[in-house]
């Protein structure tokens, strides 16, 4: 399928070979329920090129041994893979040491590492964290948690009606005892880009440091921790074409040095007695344990796969795909766009007159489309807009408009099945 093969009648389509990087991710060419399979659910996951399937497959079948612990040919082989990768993260965030770059579970496992770490030194009761009104509970719960412990509390900094933070909110709320502001990239149920340049030059001029959870940019941009000047920067390797089960922590060395383990165990330590023990250096220490070898090498492969693609063209496609897919939503009777910022990445969230969104998934679902539906653990964000819940359509690069065709003659299945 090709994203030029549907001209829209009011916008010329993108001039990207999509049916050429289809072909890339064998799950694209499945069937399901006997309908060519629709995913437009990359939010949640995104599907895996060829390369990153073939990646994990080498290293259980020629490679497979535990890193930085053996002197045979094998281990030293899997280490070379394993720290091959961090440097692959290194240099795909742009982080000026390899050092910088702690892997972790995800993003969920990120944030709860620099909340559990960081906050336990440097919150005292009294101080806040700042955070955003549009963020997942991944970028919630940690602080809270770690809030309890300390005595400190959350600041929330607001949004408007379209989904933008408003700025001279946290400029208010950054005279207070702020001590760490924590912000999405990129919104999962709203698709607002923040801006992290502002945000962080805002918080920096009041000495307070700022994490941003890229879980929804990577996969959509070219990120650079350097020109962001971002404190901390995490990412999911799932929701950018790599495996499950593994992502990145990116923080700046003196931050991550200050701070003390997360977990205690294997590989983080330097020397261990019973009476006191003394950590390894950077970034062993925050990766106690055997780590998710196979995951981090397929995490490589995902980011050379990306490095090898115009992603100036990726981001024109999926600016495309957006914008129609907003004129042809626009065309169901009842249908509201949840999310009008300015500044989007491609996710349209919506809800539809009468139609509870889980009914909508599971009618859309029947023609082989597949949106998520629910509060994409973001309950204040559906709050703030009066909704239980929104259908929500994730565009990765390799959508095309006759996806968005597929979905809008769904969701009119929806309608004729469901209103009266
Ligand atoms: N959002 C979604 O369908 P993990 O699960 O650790 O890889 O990522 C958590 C996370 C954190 N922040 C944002 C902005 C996210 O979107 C997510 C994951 C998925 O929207 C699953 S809830």
């Amino acid at each position: 399928m090709s994203a030029t093969a549907t001209p829209s009648p009011a916008r010329p389509a993108s001039p990207l070979n999509v049916a050429r990087l289809r072909a890339d991710f064998p799950i694209l060419g499945t069937t399901v329920r006997g309908k060519p399979l629709v995913y437009l659910d990359n939010a949640a996951t995104s599907q895996k090129p060829r390369v990153v399937i073939d990646a994990i497959r080498h290293y259980y079948e020629a490679e497979n041994a535990n890193v930085h612990r053996g002197v045979y040919y094998l281990s030293e082989r899997a280490t070379a893979a394993y720290e091959g990768a961090r440097e692959l993260g290194r240099r795909f965030l742009n982080a000026r040491e390899a050092r910088e770059v702690v892997f972790v579970r995800g993003t969920t496992e990120a944030i709860n590492l620099v909340a559990a770490s960081w906050g336990r030194v440097n919150l005292e009761a009294g101080d806040q964290v700042v955070v955003s009104a549009m963020e997942h509970h991944s970028n919630i719960v940690p602080w809270q948690l770690i809030c309890e412990q300390r005595g400190a509390s959350l600041a929330v900094i607001p949004m408007n009606r379209r989904g933008e933070l408003e700025l001279d909110a946290l400029e208010k709320l950054l005279r207070g005892p702020v001590k760490l502001v924590a912000v999405a990239h990129v919104s999962n149920s709203l698709g607002t880009i923040n801006p992290i340049r502002e945000i962080a030059r805002l918080a920096h001029a009041r000495g307070v440091p700022v994490l941003v959870d890229g879980a929804q940019g990577a996969p959509h941009f070219p990120v650079d921790v350097q020109a962001l000047d971002c404190d901390f920067y995490t990412v999911s390797g799932h929701k950018m074409f790599g495996p499950t089960g593994i992502g990145l922590l990116y923080g700046k060395a003196a931050l991550l040095d200050a701070m003390p383990p997360y977990q205690g165990g294997g590989d983080m330590i330097h020397t261990v007695t019973f009476a006191k023990t003394t950590y390894a250096p950077l970034p062993a220490k925050f990766e106690a344990g055997t780590p998710h070898i196979a995951g981090a090498i397929g995490l490589g492969a995902a980011i050379e796969y990306l490095g090898g693609l115009d992603r100036e063209r990726l981001q024109e496609h999926e600016a495309d795909l957006l914008a129609y897919a907003a004129d042809r939503l626009a065309t169901v009777p009842g249908l509201a766009v949840i999310g009008t910022a300015a500044h989007k990445a491609s996710v349209v969230s919506f809800v539809l007159a009468g139609v509870h969104p889980h009914d909508i998934g599971t009618i859309v679902d029947q023609e082989g489309v597949a949106i998520r539906t629910g509060h994409h653990c973001t309950q204040p964000v559906m709050d703030f807009f009066g909704v239980p819940a929104t259908a929500r359509a994730s565009l990765a690069f390799y959508n095309t408009r006759e996806d968005v065709d597929a979905l809008v003659a769904a969701l009119h299945t929806v309608r004729q099945t469901l209103t009266p």
